[in-house]
């Protein structure tokens, strides 16, 4: 069964931080339409399915949040301001560049006096300072505003308010939906209060989601700029789904990939057409990022 989306708001309580996130979406969008400037919305990053309501298991996804995260960094540059809506602990923008061991690799230690003194290796000064600057820049500038979501309710909510807040903005908005939000998941009035006990095999059932691109495009941001992701791991189904999608909600764009190629290539696929956008091994391996191809023929081809 599926639920309607109107169902599910009205079973499935707000987010904790709801009244908060609400406020700072408020402040952005208005800012930003006093100053005239174009605001996109990046989601980012998977959704989890919570198993039990105290959460001890969950259904979550592959996605690491790196097409949200490094587009994020191309609409800035190209002078939009972001609204970046990721899941808890998934990539973001600038600071994607030194997570983990990457992180240390980039330091060295050394003693001045009785003082450790911790510096950059010289070979990535250059690299640091860029990235550093341009992570200043757009706080500083106040064109980047994160917010985040763990499950698929919360990510819901948020991205409610979020098409509220960015309304008034009309074709000046752009929402640019690269989260890998779940397909199923299970009612709150369904789920266990509990953890579920093993003493015998669980049967889980799960519900298809509520589809919110439909309330989306036709009622929350009917003037906005809509760009969907559709993945999948089989390619004969990749176009007609995409376009499926796009016939039956009628946004502007989808952007399909497959799972297995997803940073090398997509298919930008509009009402009229569909075209390849790739990178040879030779400039993958040489760091460049898809996610630039994608947000420059966006930004030159479709957004007006
Ligand atoms: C995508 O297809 C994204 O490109 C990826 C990015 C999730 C593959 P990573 O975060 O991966 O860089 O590791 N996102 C959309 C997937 C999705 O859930 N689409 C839904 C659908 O196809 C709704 S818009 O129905």
């Amino acid at each position: 069964m599926v639920s309607t989306w109107e169902d599910f708001y009205a079973k499935h309580p707000p987010p904790q931080d709801l009244a908060q996130n609400e406020q700072a979406l408020k402040e952005f969008t208005r800012k930003h339409l006093e100053a005239g400037n174009k605001v996109v919305l990046v989601t980012s990053g998977g959704t989890t399915v919570p198993l039990e309501h105290n959460t001890v298991r969950f259904v979550d996804n592959f996605s690491a949040g790196t097409r949200g995260s490094v587009s994020a960094e191309y609409f800035l540059e190209y002078g939009y301001a972001v609204i970046f809506m990721y899941r808890v602990k998934s990539l973001e923008p600038f600071s994607r560049h030194f997570i983990g061991q990457k992180f240390l690799d980039l330091l060295q230690v050394s003693n001045n006096n009785e003082n450790s003194v911790i510096t950059v290796l010289p070979e990535y000064t250059q690299k640091v300072a860029t990235v550093l600057r341009k992570y200043r820049e757009a706080f500083n500038k106040k064109k980047l505003l994160q917010l985040t979501f763990t499950t698929f309710s919360e990510y819901l909510w948020l991205l409610r308010s979020a098409c509220q807040a960015l309304a008034p903005l009309e074709n000046k908005a752009i929402l640019y939906l690269a989260a890998a939000v779940s397909d199923f998941y299970i009612p709150s009035n369904e789920m266990s209060i509990h953890k579920i006990s093993s003493s015998g095999p669980p049967t889980i059932s799960l519900q298809l989601v509520p589809k919110i691109l439909a309330p989306l495009v036709s009622l929350w941001v009917p003037k906005a700029f809509v760009v969907s992701f559709k993945l999948e791991t089989d390619e004969s189904l990749l176009i007609s789904k995409a376009r499926t999608a796009l016939n039956k909600y009628h946004h502007n764009l989808v952007i399909a990939n497959m799972l297995q190629t997803r940073k090398q290539q997509v298919i930008i696929v509009s009402k009229e057409t569909n075209y390849v956008l790739s990178l040879t091994n030779e400039q993958l391996d040489n760091g460049e990022e898809i996610e630039q191809l994608i947000v420059r023929d966006l930004i030159e081809k479709h957004i007006k």
